[in-house]
């Protein structure tokens, strides 16, 4: 074998200082993230195996003995070193948002901000800067399900030629809490109980709504929680929100307020609770995997960066607070223009390398935005360097590929646990003579951040704003604004949540909370409790209070909004126009007729769906015609809860067969009842749930026996035709799986047992 040297030795790292200094412009290349990763790449292609030190490895398989038989000696530094490195390998997952998935970007704006920012990244359209997006759940544990209930982490790295700027946020627009001083409290209550450690990602537990129960601003977040929002059918289809009020700032120092929004491009769109519970076992990994693959086929996830910019003059316009995290901005008061796009098209080579390590952090700031005052955002900016100290070792973490800049990093810290830069200088002080003063500080007109002079003149204080006392108008605008789905499904969530909690006093104090939000939600909720609406809280609604205040001044205050209702808020309202990257299973069986399969293949993939043949046995399918179709998936490996629709195609052989098997048969059952698109041809209709309508499936029977493809029922998630109809009725699937679902079969379908 040809002797070559291990990358390793090939590819030094490139320190940061060598690159380039403050004081020589930026090559182009050197603001592209991607290339900046290469010198750390290592794949061992036609390499040694070494030790860590580089010593070729001659025996990889037997530990160094004394004899065959003997105890194995201290003296074998290859075994010492592999099981040391090994027994080192894990490092504490994050205290929150463990559980996560990654990807490589890049982002540009659709025209210069240069009328609200200096920031760079935001000027030009025709620069593109490298992002790495991390999505996540909060709650679980990093080996939990990715479809718990929960928010949905939405971390954007920019590595811009200024430096880094993160914007750490979620897929929801507001927070639990209004003070960073309850965040600990708000974790504990809803980790895992600290006797038992159960239950794993999930707040339907005691401690979560114990403390909930007594903090009424949570509320609106809580609707939130309970919606389907906290399901989503994929990262790909989230909304993201920066959800503090921060400023931009331009070159004239002039300031305004901005909301940061993620809109993605393939709409807002969630799942089912009951999937959700069902693919947590089916395939817990299934939203990582999704992220994944999308990728790979080249379908890269695409979203819009939003902003909503207020004057500053507007700060007192309204009857909420801008610093308060548990409001949004209606978008009916403040429109989001859309400004820019965020593409991610490419995988992390190495998930711990890069998904692990990465490090956010939203007070990784660019010139050009800064903060508010807003509490939670404030007690946040010490949160995350403190928590990467202790998660990833120590103080230079930002040495670690993944978190270094673009831009070049020059300064006089120095040492520290596993420090990789080499400080040539003998200077490591400012000011000085020795060193020529370098490195020295920026002018603001060479990108020396210089924070916005916001005029503060107060009492030290433990206190809040007056409108943040006001916790319930927008947590009944949410509910006003929900379709009846949506409405139905956050009532089910709260009978869900509450039901699993063991203390009758706190469930009837969350159904007390209720009424406050809506009349209606309360009622509903506790019939599905078995309680009165009725209930009437114990003790003050508000019990988050300082020692010595008086609880009559810490109770809240319901504000008005101008708006009753804002569409903005509900999913209903979201695009609905592409199927571009959703997963069909082409359900069949041998004697499946092998012509309509290929023939949907060709449309769907035409379309940007990806078809999967699932059948009741892995290998190949014979089709009636004789040819040989490849299975993609068994029965047994998948469930229909992994797929966006189902298509049954015709053959007399394979509908029997999938007829006399159960698995089939609840395939199609639960497809249906989870208000999916649903295609058939020929005999394949004859698998279809006779409990949709069976009068309406004898009409599709008799349209496809004449040659007329149909709806079956007038549910345009249906779609029936003859076996020569194939391309018509998958034309009109394609059309039904771009709605996502049709909810209002959702009501008839509950009765089907699945
Ligand atoms: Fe975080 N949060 N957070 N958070 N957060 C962390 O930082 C914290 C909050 C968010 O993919 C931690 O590196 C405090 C709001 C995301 O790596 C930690 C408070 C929002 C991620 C932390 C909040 C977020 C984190 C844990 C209240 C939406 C994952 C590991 C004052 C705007 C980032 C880490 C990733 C992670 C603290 C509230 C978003 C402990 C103290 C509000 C997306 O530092």
């Amino acid at each position: 074998m040809a002797s070559k040297r291990p990358n390793t030795e090939a590819k030094r790292p490139n320190t940061q200082a060598k690159r380039s200094s403050s004081k020589t412009p930026v090559a182009a290349d050197a603001t592209d993230k991607l290339a900046a990763l290469e010198p750390f790449r290592e794949d061992g292609a036609e390499a040694f195996l070494t030790t860590n030190h580089g010593t070729r490895i001659n025996d990889n398989q037997n530990s160094l003995k004394a004899g065959p038989r003997g105890s194995t000696l201290l003296e074998d530094f290859i075994l010492r070193e592999k099981i040391t490195h090994f027994d080192h390998e894990r490092i504490p997952e994050r205290v929150v948002h463990a559980r996560g998935a990654a990807a490589h970007g890049h982002f540009q704006v659709y025209k210069p901000l240069s009328q609200y920012s200096r920031a760079k990244f935001l000027q030009d359209p025709a620069v593109k800067t490298s992002v790495f997006v991390r999505f996540s759940t909060v709650a679980g544990s990093r080996g939990s399900s990715d479809l718990a209930r929960d928010v949905r982490g939405f971390a954007v790295k920019f590595y811009t030629e200024e430096g880094n700027f993160d914007l750490v946020g979620n897929n929801i627009p507001v927070f639990f809490i209004q003070d960073a001083v309850k965040f600990p409290d708000l974790v504990h209550a809803v980790k895992p109980e600290p006797h038992n450690e159960i239950p794993q990602a999930a707040s339907a537990h005691d401690t979560f709504w114990d403390f909930i129960s007594v903090m009424p601003e949570s509320m609106h977040m809580i609707m939130w929680v309970m919606s389907d929002r906290a399901i989503p059918r994929s990262f790909r289809m989230m909304e993201g929100f920066g959800v503090h009020t921060f400023r931009l700032v331009n070159e004239r120092g002039e300031a305004h307020f901005v909301k940061f929004h993620w809109k993605p491009l393939l709409g807002v769109h969630s799942i089912l609770w009951d999937e959700a519970q069902k693919i947590s076992g089916k395939d817990p990994d299934f939203h990582r995997r999704d992220l994944w693959e999308a990728i790979e086929s080249g379908a890269f996830p695409e979203w819009e960066l939003g902003l909503q910019v207020i004057d500053e003059a507007d700060e007192h316009k309204y009857d909420f607070d801008l610093l308060d995290p548990t409001k949004l901005v209606p978008e009916e008061l403040v429109p989001v223009q859309r400004v820019g796009r965020l593409t991610l098209d490419r995988n992390p080579q190495n998930f711990f390398a890069e998904t692990e390590q990465v490090a956010f952090h939203p007070g990784h700031l660019v010139p050009g935005i800064d903060f508010t005052a807003d509490p939670l955002l404030q007690g946040r900016l010490f949160s995350y360097t403190d928590t990467q100290l202790i998660r990833l070792g120590g103080p230079n973490f930002h040495e670690i590929p993944i978190n270094r800049p673009v831009a070049p990093v020059h300064n006089n810290q120095r040492d520290g646990h596993m420090r990789q830069t080499i400080n040539v200088t003998r200077t490591s002080y400012e000011p000085n003579t020795l060193g020529g003063g370098c490195p020295m500080q920026a002018g603001q007109q060479v990108g020396g951040f210089v924070s916005y002079p916001e005029r503060i003149e107060a009492v030290k204080e433990r206190q809040r704003g007056e409108k943040f006392f006001d916790h319930f108008s927008q947590a009944t605008l949410f509910w006003n604004s929900q379709s009846l789905t949506e409405k139905d499904h956050i009532v089910q969530a709260f009978q869900f949540e509450l039901g699993k909690v063991g203390v009758a006093a706190i469930r009837e104090r969350i159904v007390g909370m209720l009424q406050h939000v809506d009349r209606d939600l309360a009622d509903r909720v506790a019939q599905g409790l078995g309680l009165d609406g009725r209930t009437s809280l114990d003790g003050p609604l508000n019990r988050s209070v300082p020692a010595d205040a008086n609880p009559k001044d810490y109770q809240p205050r319901r504000g008005t909004l101008p708006i009753e209702v804002s569409a903005a808020l509900s999913m209903a309202s979201t695009v609905k126009d592409s199927a571009k990257s959703r997963k069909v299973a082409i359900l069949s069986a041998d004697g499946v007729d092998g012509s309509a399969v290929a023939e949907a293949k060709r449309l769907l993939t035409a379309a940007g769906v990806v078809p999967k043949v699932v059948a009741p046995h892995g290998g190949t399918l014979e089709a009636a015609d004789g040819g040989a179709i490849a299975v993609d998936f068994s029965l047994l490996t998948v469930g229909s809860v992994l797929f966006d629709a189902v298509f049954v195609p015709g053959g007399f052989r394979s509908v029997e067969a999938l007829r006399a098997d159960a698995m089939a048969v609840h395939f199609v059952k639960e497809t249906y009842k989870h208000c999916k698109a649903l295609a058939a041809t020929g005999a394949g209709i004859e698998l279809l749930p006779p409990e949709s309508s069976p009068a309406k499936l004898d009409d599709a029977r008799a349209q496809a026996g004449n040659g007329r493809p149909g709806q079956t029922d007038g549910d345009p998630a249906l779609s029936t035709g003859g076996d020569a109809q194939v391309s018509k009725v998958v034309a009109d699937f394609i059309k039904a799986i771009a709605r996502h679902r049709n909810w209002d079969r959702e009501r008839t379908a509950q009765k089907v047992a699945a």
